[in-house]
């Protein structure tokens, strides 16, 4: 998988999402996603419309947004398509199937790609199924590992959980992870967490725990990187997302020129 560029990975997929997903990012040559975690909804899309250029994914968790109503949800999608972004909700969503569905159904209204826990096991992804006959463009990415210390996955849950999203190949864009042992489907994209440029920032005080753009991509053959305080903590986000965006994308090229 780790040897594959981008574009040669959409022969491996079945899902409409991640191949989608796979040319945008080849296209933008740009592997970050920024981890848009802020209140205010003018803020959001302030950050959306400057960051934009520099991402191919635009994370949010909907639920922490002051008044993220309809024509918010509009602007944001009009944002994306101007700056040829996906938008992720990252609801990680982990209840039961028919509760899952109804929640899914709201969500893919406005967002391209959505994160879902495998914990309630195989009526999580057979609910968001049977929904997807009526929206076949969202793409899941399934979490199998977490970037926080002492989180409570064993190497058991992480396997089911890959080998249930084998399952579900139309449905399952990638896998949210820390590494490349992790799975080997170059069909799935790996989506990694907890990036930070700063040598000194190596956790925050509630568990969360940072890598360099060089480890995770490198190293750990993550194919697209979530960056968050790191980015849109800084006084110019734009400018930083672009120093983001060059390293990381710098950590691929030498990755394929190492294991090709
Ligand atoms: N996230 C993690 N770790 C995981 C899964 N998801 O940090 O294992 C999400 C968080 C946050 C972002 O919900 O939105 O990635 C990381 O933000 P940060 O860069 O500010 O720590």
């Amino acid at each position: 998988r780790s040897k594959l560029f981008y574009e040669q990975r959409i022969l491996y997929t079945k899902c409409i999402a991640a191949s989608k997903l796979f040319s945008l990012i080849s296209e933008k040559k740009t592997n970050l996603c920024l981890a848009a975690d802020v209140t205010n909804v003018e803020k959001l899309l302030k950050l959306a419309n400057e960051v934009g250029p520099h991402i191919c994914i635009f994370k949010i968790h909907a639920d922490i947004i002051d008044d993220f109503a309809e024509k918010e949800k509009e602007e944001l999608k009009n944002i994306a398509q101007r700056h040829n972004f996906m938008i992720m909700e990252d609801r990680k969503l982990a209840d039961i199937g028919n509760t899952v569905q109804l929640q899914f159904n709201q969500i893919s209204k406005w967002a391209n790609l959505i994160t879902v826990h495998a914990i309630s096991g195989f009526g999580i992804l057979e609910a968001i199924q049977n929904s997807m006959n009526f929206n076949e463009n969202i793409g899941v990415f399934v979490i199998a590992e977490l970037s926080s210390q002492n989180n409570l996955i064993t190497p058991d849950y992480t396997k089911k959980t890959v080998h249930l999203a084998e399952k579900y190949p139309k449905l399952i864009a990638g896998i949210v992870c820390q590494f490349s042992s992790t799975f080997s489907n170059p069909g799935f994209i790996q989506m990694t967490p907890g990036v930070n440029i700063e040598e000194n920032v190596t956790n925050d005080n509630l568990g969360q725990q940072y890598n360099s753009p060089e480890t995770v991509v490198m190293d750990r053959s993550a194919d697209i990187v979530v960056v968050g305080r790191g980015i849109i903590n800084a006084p110019d986000p734009s400018q930083i997302a672009l120093e983001y965006k060059k390293k990381l994308w710098n950590a691929y090229l030498k990755r394929m020129k190492k294991n090709n």
